[in-house]
């Protein structure tokens, strides 16, 4: 069997694994018992897409979660999509563009871009930098981070406005989700990753970001993401063992 790396971003935020497509990843691979190793790397620009995570596999370097998610499916021989009907299919694919095309990126914003939060990340990312050209370093990514936020178009929404896309993508995920069990069945599959990926760094980061407060209104989602991560034994946060 190929031997499988993890490589995902290093711990931060009081989150174990911060990148929520690292760890949808991660729950993927324990959740398929599959015997991987897990490194990190400080620096995404060092992934051969400039993004984390990636699946090293005999030589092979998978960028991107939902790439390393089909080379799975292939690899277990269509055991990560096994038992779904297109309908479920279509309705987790639906939830997973919800999720980390448009929710994300308001997480992002709601770390980089708010003022008050700024120095977290200035700190936990950026702190392998040399003092002396962090803050030039930590600057420049956060103005490309303005821009490509105001490209996606969320950016050039009020902050009260972006809340309000926030709230009406959190309530539909507050309704999308079961009150007990899983999106798809009695144990948890890759949408339910995906999903619950997501809002556990929102929930767990620390100092709470705007987003995590509101996130705290949605008390099913909130349950729901503690019943998957508790399912797969793989937390976003520190856990003891
Ligand atoms: N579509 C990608 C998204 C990965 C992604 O955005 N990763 C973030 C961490 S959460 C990253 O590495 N960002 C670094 C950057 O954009 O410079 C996936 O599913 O893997």
């Amino acid at each position: 069997m190929a031997t499988l790396e993890l490589v995902t971003l290093p711990p931060a935020f009081g989150l174990r694994n911060v990148s929520p497509f690292c760890l949808k990843a991660e729950m993927l691979l324990k959740s398929l018992d599959l015997p991987f190793s897990h490194s990190l790397l400080k620096d995404p620009r060092k992934a051969p897409k400039g993004k984390l995570p990636y699946l090293l596999t005999d030589g092979e370097k998978i960028a991107d979660s939902e790439l390393i998610t089909e080379y799975l499916d292939e690899m277990t021989q269509g055991r990560v999509y096994a038992g779904l009907t297109p309908e479920q299919k279509a309705h987790g694919v639906a939830l997973t563009r919800l999720v980390e095309d448009h929710l994300y990126w308001i997480g992002v914003a709601s770390r980089w871009l708010d003022d008050a939060w700024w120095p977290q990340v200035v700190e936990n990312f950026f702190g392998f930098v040399p003092a002396l050209i962090r803050p030039l370093a930590a600057g420049s990514a956060r103005k490309q981070v303005r821009q490509t936020y105001h490209l996606q178009g969320l950016g050039r929404h009020t902050l009260e406005e972006q809340r309000g896309f926030a709230k009406r993508d959190l309530q539909a995920l507050e309704d999308a989700v079961p009150q007990t069990g899983f999106l798809f069945g009695d144990l948890p599959g890759i949408f339910d990753f995906t999903v619950a990926a997501m809002m556990a760094g929102f929930y767990d980061n620390q100092p709470p970001t705007w987003l995590t407060e509101l996130a705290m209104a949605y008390p099913r989602l909130r349950e729901y993401t503690e019943r998957v991560q508790e399912a797969i034994g793989v937390y976003g946060r520190h856990v003891d063992a």
